[in-house]
């Protein structure tokens, strides 16, 4: 049985059992909890040396990070549904709207870790407002290219719908009145995967 360490909280995480499920492999993975937020996690640092969640541990002991990775090797699987296209300017489409989903959930988080991990008095303004910018920018861009699926979404719009929900869950879902182009989408995404609302974290 595979093992993943994640966290219910955790968008990456979050990705990863989504894609699992949607894969119809997710009861072959056992989830154990992790802690990030402890300064040493041994457990943890043992699997991942860079202590962060989520990781994988194969039936052979070997760990695959990060969600990306993990999320490939899900979709190796099974050849069906294909989230990760194998090659040309659709596997690189889906690979670059992944990678504008995790960079969303990266600056989301960086704002979150800024005021749990640093002093009130050490929180840098500009700074803040530079990873607020990347994730309104990134809205634009959505909003102006909704990024549309065919027969099923892919791994790219797993990585957008797990980053809104983050933007729901820990920024007050303050992107939604400016985006109702991408609100809809994401209606139409829960409604289209159900491993989407079976993951929504609950603080
Ligand atoms: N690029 C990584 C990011 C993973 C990540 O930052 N996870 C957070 C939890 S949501 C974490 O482990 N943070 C602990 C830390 O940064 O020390 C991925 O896609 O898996």
């Amino acid at each position: 049985m595979m093992k993943l360490l994640s966290s219910p909280l955790s968008p990456y995480g979050r990705k990863v059992k989504i894609t699992a499920r949607v894969k119809g492999v997710f009861d072959q993975i056992k989830i154990e909890q992790a802690d990030t937020n402890a300064p040493n996690n041994s457990v943890l640092k043992k699997e991942n040396p860079l202590s962060k969640i989520p990781v994988l541990v194969l039936d052979n002991g070997s760990q695959l990070y990060d969600s990306h990775v993990i999320c490939e090797y899900l979709d190796s699987l099974k050849p069906t549904p294909k989230l990760f296209p194998a090659a040309g300017a659709e596997r690189f489409n889906t690979l670059t709207l992944g990678a504008l989903g995790d960079g969303i959930l990266d600056a989301a988080l960086l704002l979150v870790y800024e005021r749990r991990f640093r002093p009130e008095d050490k929180w840098v303004a500009s700074w803040m407002e530079r990873q607020q910018d990347k994730i309104d920018e990134s809205l634009l861009h959505l909003e102006t290219n909704p990024p549309l699926w065919g027969a099923t979404p892919n791994y790219g719009h797993i990585t957008v719908a797990s980053a809104l929900g983050y933007l729901d869950f820990r920024h007050e879902g303050k992107w939604r009145p400016k985006h109702p182009k991408m609100v809809k989408w994401l209606d139409q995404f829960a409604s289209t995967v159900p491993a989407f609302g079976e993951t929504k974290p609950v603080a």
